[in-house]
């Protein structure tokens, strides 16, 4: 029918949300400004400068907390209908559930959701992007402890409370996975706890506390969508998920052994968090492998999480990498790899050969097609739930030699960018239910142990003077909404 052919040509339904994503920390600075309390954060890089590639922190980042006006405006020439941003848990609740609110941290997120709904921007809001009162660590050990579901159960109450009248999409947590890997099995970020051989801590263990943490934090979740349907959702009216990291896996030859440690790979880097919150359980592979290090669900707990699902999935993908058996065959190069990696060895080339194109970054490879078969590997497996892509996209190291001019002729964003564009069309064609996608991210920012030195920014920022210019990807991300929201699909109303 002539209706098939027109979704063909535009798969973006009208309601499609297109926006950047963005963090507390990495933006809004004015780190003790009106109240706010210190978070993990503040303490990790003030005491652990060497940590961060350029000894900075978030005390300024770019200024968003009093910037946010001139950075909407930034929005509305880009023609963006939605912004991801987080809240600054310790801006809100700077002692958590015992030590009240802090209403002038409330107030700055109000102006700041009034502000992008005057001008036509839906807030896409995450409860919590890395950052919690340093008083939780103090206290209790932070996600080390069931306590801290009691506090993200606060959060959440609070936010939908005082914001949830004017807000239609909140995640919970983001990124439990990298939360997990690199607070506690790497010990580049904060809590910086793990144990020989998988990094140089000194304190914490790498074969039980990573498995803790995400169960704390996936009870944490599910009691903050049950908050949500229960005491919120009918008179509000919005929707909440949850967004992790997902990474595609190839295995590196044809061989079982090899196709076996994909699917450990798999199970052990985002199924890890979905499958408990999709179907209440744990992947098999990490049963198998992991035995009694592996925390239970209670029968209540089971109930809880069956009961109280996820509306969506916020998925944020940055790049593949090729898988290589270690558990059944010995590996052939490299260190052993981690159990929370489930013995598999994960490389980015295969000998000369590498995934995809290069980039700057070791990590970051660009490989759409890998994005493809990511979000049908989604659909597959969990087929009802629909999907919003909350980050992707692509940053420039600052080297000594780079210029601005450089940084702002950047064709290899709009390359990378465009490139995941068609492959998230292409995936749309092939079922996939996605209503969403946003670029990471709006601005230069604070890019966590790359400090200012990695610039994922449509919008370069001189972090001398904190003045934003687009670059030429920002002309082009404006031009591609500005196809695909008005003439792409012949059914939009603006
Ligand atoms: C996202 O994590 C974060 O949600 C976001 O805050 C961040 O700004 C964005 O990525 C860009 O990095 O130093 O070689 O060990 C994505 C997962 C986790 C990928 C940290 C890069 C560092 C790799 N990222 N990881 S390395």
């Amino acid at each position: 029918s002539s209706d098939h052919i027109l979704k063909d040509a535009s798969p973006f339904p009208s309601d499609f949300l297109f926006g950047t994503a963005s963090s507390a920390y990495q933006y809004e600075g004015a780190y003790l400004t009106d109240g706010k309390g210190l978070d993990n954060w503040d303490v990790f890089t003030h005491e652990n400068p060497g940590k961060i590639a350029d000894g900075n922190n978030g005390d300024v980042a770019v200024d968003q907390y009093h910037r946010f006006l001139e950075d909407i405006q930034s929005m509305k020439y880009l023609g963006v209908n939605s912004y991801r941003f987080s809240i600054s848990w310790s801006r809100v609740l700077p002692k958590g559930r015992f030590g009240g609110v802090n209403h002038m941290g409330i107030k700055y997120y109000n102006n700041l959701i009034d502000a992008l709904i005057t001008n036509g921007i839906k807030p896409f809001v995450t409860l919590s992007h890395f950052d919690f009162p340093q008083i939780f660590e103090n206290q209790f050990k932070s996600w080390l402890s069931p306590e801290m579901q009691n506090e993200f159960g606060y959060l959440a109450d609070t936010c939908f409370k005082y914001f949830g009248d004017r807000v239609q999409h909140w995640i919970t947590i983001n990124e439990p996975n990298i939360q997990i890997g690199f607070g506690y099995i790497s010990g580049m970020y904060p809590p910086s706890r793990c144990s020989m051989p998988y990094g140089h801590c000194t304190q914490g263990n790498s074969e039980t506390e990573p498995f803790i943490v995400a169960h704390n934090m996936i009870l944490a979740h599910a009691k903050a969508v049950q908050i949500y349907h229960t005491k919120y959702q009918k008179e509000q009216k919005g929707t909440i998920g949850i967004a992790v990291q997902t990474t595609w896996f190839e295995p590196i030859s044809d061989s079982i052994a090899d196709k076996k440690a994909t699917e450990r790979a798999q199970s052990f880097n985002f199924n890890w968090i979905l499958d408990p919150i999709v179907y209440g359980k744990y992947p098999e592979e990490m049963v198998n492998i992991l035995g009694s290090a592996l925390p239970q669900f209670s029968s209540s707990e089971v109930k809880t999480l069956m009961n109280y699902k996820p509306d969506f999935l916020g998925i944020n993908y940055y790049s593949s990498y090729f898988i290589q058996d270690c558990l059944i065959t010995a590996c052939t190069s490299g260190a052993g790899a981690s159990k929370v990696e489930g013995y598999v060895l994960k490389l980015i080339q295969k000998g000369n050969v590498s995934i995809g194109e290069p980039t700057d970054i070791n990590w970051l490879h660009n490989y759409p097609e890998g994005f493809r078969k990511m979000l049908n590997y989604l659909k597959d497996r969990y087929p009802n739930v629909p999907m919003f892509i909350t980050e992707n996209g692509l940053g420039d190291l600052q080297k000594p030699e780079t210029t601005v001019k450089d940084l702002l002729h950047d064709t290899k964003r709009i390359r990378y960018v465009s490139g995941h564009l068609d492959a998230l069309r292409s995936a749309m064609r092939d079922g996939a239910n996605v209503k969403g996608y946003f670029v990471w991210s709006l601005l230069d920012n604070f890019e966590w142990s790359y400090g200012y030195t990695l610039r994922f920014g449509l919008f370069h920022v001189d972090f001398t003077t904190l003045k934003r210019t687009p670059k030429q990807s920002a002309s082009w991300y404006k031009n591609f909404i500005e196809q695909h929201l008005n003439t792409g699909d012949l059914t939009f109303k603006r």
